[in-house]
């Protein structure tokens, strides 16, 4: 039975999932939440009630967290592109790079888009302001940490990528990575030239309106 995947194809922790699938040319079938494929949302909300995205289902098993769907991929439908390096310091260095993205970069982001969505009196200009300085902390130390790798933890692409490129995507068009940033602005252009990250950012394409600050005339 092939593997099917809930997620939406603007969501960043969609990508995140989708990526390894592509990466590794795995069989799936997507199924979109899009309120336009309202029976989707539903299946996914009667499979695990906090009805995050994704959530991936292989037979029996469904696995959310993309952190852990990646984890189970790579154990039970691995490919060339292994997400978790097989030596175990390289295996906690990945998947402290994975949490870095997903805490500082990406939920980071989310504050600040996620207040855009909001009636004006429930704003919180405050806690905008907070998540931008927590995103300049951020630009600043992987700026540093990643020179002289092609991909976040070094040689090879993994778990850590995925992360990376689904949320550096989106965090730049909330906050730019300025040109001081060079590192992790050539980081970030490598990611979106990966054809798995391309096929992502390609797919999301038609979904653009849906983002509340705007989407930039780019990428
Ligand atoms: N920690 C989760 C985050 C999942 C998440 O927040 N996904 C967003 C889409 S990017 C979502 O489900 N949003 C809908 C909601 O929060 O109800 C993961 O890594 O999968």
């Amino acid at each position: 039975m092939a593997l099917e995947l809930f997620g939406h194809p603007f969501s960043s922790y969609t990508w995140k999932a989708l990526i390894p699938l592509y990466e590794n040319e795995i069989a799936f079938t997507f199924r979109n939440v899009d309120p336009g494929e309202p029976d989707n949302y539903a299946e996914l909300a009667r499979r695990w009630p906090l009805a995050k995205f994704p959530l991936l289902v292989d037979g029996e098993r469904q696995v959310f967290e993309s952190s852990a769907i990646i984890e189970y991929l790579d154990a039970f439908h691995p490919g060339a592109t292994r997400m978790i390096p097989a030596d175990p310091w390289q295996a906690v260095r990945v998947r402290e790079l994975d949490r870095v993205f997903d805490n500082y970069v990406m939920n980071v982001t989310q504050t600040v888009v996620a207040n855009a969505m909001r009636p004006e009196e429930h704003r919180d200009p405050w806690g905008v302001d907070r998540a931008r300085e927590g995103l300049d902390k951020a630009y600043a130390w992987l700026d540093g940490e990643l020179a002289g790798r092609s991909w976040a933890a070094g040689d090879a692409f993994t778990l850590a990528d995925c992360a990376a490129a689904a949320s550096l995507f989106y965090a730049d068009w909330v906050q730019p990575i300025d040109d001081a940033h060079a590192t992790l602005k050539a980081y970030r252009a490598r990611l979106l030239a990966r054809p798995s990250v391309a096929r992502c950012v390609e797919d999301a394409r038609p979904y653009r309106h849906y983002f509340p600050l705007g989407a930039p005339d780019r990428d």
